[in-house]
């Protein structure tokens, strides 16, 4: 320990995104986050602290000023703070990066992941392509709802199911439906179909609601922004049971990392989830193919037959520094970008 030398360094990236791209009304025409560089005798590692604007609570500014002291603390004593005090951006950027300066992570990672359908049925094709090309577990899609009327997202999702016999479909409505609008979609799905509605997320504006959907519709839904809530609601008090979000028609939980926190508190969803017999499934919150690869590794790690809901890469124009497996978008090295902070002292130009 004695003989050990540490060095931190915290870049901050911008990555151009796809023109359309739109988180919750909002165009996001660039992402922002952080890069923190660690390494010891043994090896350099990164992880990424990425809040993702009106998903997190936190801005980036401010993960960043909790952060530095917590990046200098290491650097000067191989300390780790607490993690479950931290915004969970922080608590998953730096779980992270002790757990490959552990060289705990497993290399392998699962780039097979459910694509995203804007849900235009022009994609169809492309998508059954995409889909035999991939050779899933299970013959997966993600297809958004509830930004339409429910009747045109019902055809929709019975156009997908009815020429593809042996797909399965997840949606995800993020809230967007009182219960009342949500029936009216169901309606339109052909009961025979609805088994293959993997799981239908967060149909309603309230999770009391969503279950009174699954109920009476008989289409499973899965938790996202209910998960989130509920860790975040608990963090500093008693702890969380999880057993508030076991309910008939509940299959799955969505775990989004950089919005729940350490690793170690998405293990133990992990943990509960399959105690509770749902299933769990690792997905991103537009982080850079650096955090991404990272969610790739923990999902094939902690989730092996599950496919992971990672397919977001499409949403940018450029990857960073680590390419993704068959992308074809250009690489940004870490380089490139700027480097904000660094306990080592830079060599300097006379
Ligand atoms: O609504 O689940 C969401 C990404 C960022 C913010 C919110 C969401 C998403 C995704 C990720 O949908 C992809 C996936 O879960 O398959
Ligand atoms: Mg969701």
């Amino acid at each position: 320990m004695t003989n050990t030398t540490r060095q931190a360094s915290l870049y901050r990236y911008q990555l151009p995104m796809d023109s359309g791209v739109i988180v919750r009304q909002q165009r996001l025409l660039q992402r922002e986050g952080l890069i923190i560089e660690l390494s010891d005798n043994e090896r350099m590692v990164y992880a990424e602290v990425a809040p993702l604007p009106s998903f997190s609570d936190e801005t980036v500014e401010q993960a960043q000023a909790q952060l530095l002291p917590l990046l200098e603390l290491w650097q000067a004593t191989g300390q780790w703070p607490q993690f479950e005090v931290l915004y969970p951006s922080v608590a998953f950027g730096l779980s992270m990066a002790q757990l490959e300066l552990n060289n705990e992570l497993p290399a392998q990672g699962q780039y097979l992941t459910a694509p995203l359908c804007s849900g235009d049925p022009d994609e169809l094709l492309p998508v059954f392509e995409k889909m035999q090309a991939a050779n899933l577990l299970q013959k997966v899609a993600k297809v958004k709802v509830g930004l339409y009327e429910p009747i045109r997202d019902g055809m929709l999702v019975n156009l997908f199911l009815e020429s593809i016999p042996d797909l399965y479909l997840r949606l995800d409505a993020n809230r967007s439906w009182q219960l009342a609008k949500a029936l009216k979609f169901a309606q339109y799905i052909a009961p025979e179909y609805r088994s293959r509605i993997a799981f239908l997320e967060e149909p309603c504006q309230t999770p009391e609601q969503s279950v009174q959907f699954a109920q009476q519709t008989g289409i499973n839904i899965g938790w996202d922004e209910t998960v989130q809530q509920s860790v975040q609601q608990h963090s500093s008090q008693a702890e969380f049971n999880f057993e508030d979000l076991c309910f008939d028609g509940v299959n799955t939980i969505v775990i989004k990392p950089t919005l729940i926190g350490s690793i170690a508190r998405c293990i133990e969803l992990i943990e509960q989830a399959e105690k509770n017999g749902l299933q769990a499934v690792i997905s991103s919150s537009l982080e850079s193919t650096i955090g991404l690869t990272q969610l790739a590794r923990f999902a094939a790690w902690k989730t092996p037959q599950q496919v992971p809901g990672l397919d977001t890469l499409q949403l940018f124009k450029a990857q960073l520094q680590l390419p993704w497996p068959e992308s074809t978008l250009p690489v940004i090295p870490l380089l490139q970008q700027q480097k904000i902070w660094s306990s080592v002292e830079p060599s300097k130009d006379i």
